[in-house]
């Protein structure tokens, strides 16, 4: 027990909603951590994989029908409708609390109600906030060990305060029906029902380092966002640190993981973080990124020592793997793993599976979840408490056409105009259907807590208050030929192109003024040791104006959602772009 006045008020209040037979506050300690997972293993709500080949590694799986996040149930809770915006599912907030209230009324009885205090960012940081989660859930309890700084850290951290984001959690009956994720912003809290899927239901990251803290940020003058951070130091030993926003499932993490190639000797990358930054203006003008989490929830299918091999060495020990295939050897497959499947396994929805059966092992969206300090390309400043310094900010998406390899905004204004911009093709992280083209801007479509038409006003905003912004650049690794193959090689030759960005952010290498952006000269792209055509890289590099002209009418429609609450600055930067095509 904590003798914090408003955290016991608060839980004693959800106590007599929710009705758990047992509260257990949660201190953070190895000796826990080991009962927790015991108690798991009983229940059957964790199976203990091979002790030997991999050590502290759990594997679990969700229920069938609770395998990614869902938006169509993810709402945000303001006051106004309109402060929730066009792109945001709306409740009010009193109907949230009723209609929630409900389904969390005594949803824990027969359970224990875990109070699981929680930092986003490391203690002692002017970024760090505190959260409390109380869930049903020692799945839930064990992932925010390892993606949080949980436990007695927090309780140090809030003190006397009551300035705390108050997240409830149950997985109730895991019906979809009675499944909700409600955001109250207003109030700093999150109401998670009916899931056990981690994206729905692991507190401290989408729902409050994202949709609260956005919200929070654009109120107190930081962004929070759905970038990777990562430094890359060149042969001649000055590093510089990137901000980079891609959907969901677009190899986030293996960007941050990324090795460079043998070629290009004498580069390093160090992984900061692979899914959120919070970033503050320095007292030096530049703009300081900081990772909030302490751990990977990265996508398992695809990850393989050609792919990632740092995310395969991190998840070797003390990992929880989520619906990946379990193999008679007591340890983990998935597709795209690398090697050869097992002769059978247990798929992951729990079925009898062998690899002529035809049907996945691995649901597509299952993950694994990593402490960060086990990443063999961890930055040696990924806990600094003032961040690291941004150089550049990156946006890119899954398109098959139209976006080329890089380019570059002509200004910050123009690059929010980039971000804002931005389409991906859908990947299995969200419900629905796969391989769409939908707009997300700055990649933060599911994940904006407010207004993204006045979103966009705080980019803009932030500009101008930036005494020394970073540069801002939109990448595409997924352009493909006729055939639908991918013509850029993608993974550890990525660094050819952050090379080029970041010579452009040091003044080093010249551009070719296009309708779009700045592109790379042919030969500033380094292509030493890469069997590669100088006619692919002109491809790559191509703007085509009969593409641009469908896309830009495409991007036109989804702006008007916004009406006149879009910054006029957004519709500024259309009509140059208009004039520069000569459409
Ligand atoms: C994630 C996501 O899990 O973006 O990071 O869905
Ligand atoms: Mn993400």
């Amino acid at each position: 027990m904590n003798g914090n006045q408003a955290v016991q008020n608060w839980v004693a209040e959800m106590a007599k909603l929710t009705k758990p037979d047992h509260i257990v506050w949660l201190d953070g300690s190895e000796a826990e951590k080991n009962r927790l997972i015991r108690e798991g293993v009983s229940t059957g709500e964790l199976h203990e994989l091979d002790q030997q080949q991999l050590p502290g590694c759990y594997l679990h799986r969700t229920a069938v029908n609770d395998v990614a996040r869902v938006e169509q149930l993810t709402f945000i809770c303001t006051t106004q409708k309109s402060e929730a915006g066009p792109t945001n599912n709306w409740m009010a907030p009193a109907e949230a609390y009723a209609r929630l209230g409900k389904i969390f009324a005594g949803a824990m009885q027969g359970r224990t109600m875990y109070v699981v205090p929680y930092l986003m960012g490391p203690p002692g940081s002017p970024f760090t906030k505190v959260g409390i989660e109380l869930t049903d859930s020692i799945y839930v309890v064990l992932n925010m060990r390892i993606m949080t700084r949980m436990g007695k850290s927090a309780w140090d951290e809030l003190g006397d305060s009551g300035d705390f984001v108050k997240g409830l959690h149950s997985k109730a009956d895991l019906n979809i029906e009675r499944r909700f994720i409600c955001h109250f912003p207003e109030d700093n809290t999150i109401w998670s029902v009916g899931s056990g899927y981690g994206g729905n239901v692991l507190l401290g990251k989408k729902c409050f380092a994202l949709r609260i803290a956005s919200y929070m940020g654009r109120q107190q003058g930081w962004m929070a966002e759905h970038m990777l951070i990562l430094g890359l130091r060149n042969p001649k030993g000055e590093t510089a640190y990137i901000a980079a926003a891609f959907p969901s499932a677009c190899g986030k993490t293996n960007l941050a993981m990324l090795v460079p190639p043998a070629a290009l000797a004498g580069y390093e990358v160090f992984t900061v973080g692979d899914d959120i930054a919070w970033m503050r203006i320095g007292e030096d003008g530049r703009l300081w990124a900081m990772n909030p989490e302490a751990g990977f929830f990265g996508v398992a299918p695809g990850t393989s020592m050609k792919t990632n091999p740092n995310a395969m060495q991190t998840v070797q020990r003390n990992t929880i793997f989520t619906n990946v295939l379990h193999t008679p050897e007591n340890t983990v497959w998935w597709e795209g793993m690398g090697v050869e499947p097992p002769s059978h396994g247990i798929d992951w929805q729990g079925r009898p599976w062998t690899p002529a059966s035809g049907e996945r092992g691995a649901h597509p969206n299952s993950r694994f979840t990593a402490p960060a300090c086990q990443c063999p390309s961890i930055s040696p400043e990924w806990e600094n408490p003032q961040g690291v310094p941004i150089s550049a900010i990156v946006f890119g998406g899954r398109r098959a056409k139209v976006a080329p390899l890089v380019y570059q905004s002509f200004d910050w204004d123009h690059g929010v105009f980039v971000g804002a911009t931005m389409g991906s093709e859908t990947t299995a992280a969200a419900a629905g259907a796969v391989g769409v083209v939908r707009r997300d801007p700055m990649a933060m479509l599911p994940f904006c807590g407010y207004n993204m038409a006045d979103y966009f006003a705080f980019w803009l905003e932030m500009g101008k208050r930036i005494p020394n912004p970073p540069k801002i650049f939109n990448v595409n690794w997924f352009r493909t030929d006729q055939q639908g193959n991918f013509i850029w090689p993608g993974y550890g030759e990525n660094l050819r192109v952050l090379a080029w960005i970041l010579a452009r952010c040091r003044g080093e290498v010249g551009a070719v003024e296009s309708p779009i952006g700045y592109l790379p000269c042919l030969d500033d792209i380094d292509t030493t040791g890469l069997d590669i055509s100088q006619e692919t890289i002109a491809t790559l590099l191509q703007v085509d104006a009969e593409s641009w002209r469908e896309e830009v009418e495409d991007q036109a429609a989804f702006f008007t959602k916004f009406g006149d609450r879009l910054p006029r600055q957004i519709t500024g930067q259309y009509q140059a772009l208009f004039r520069r095509f000569a459409f």
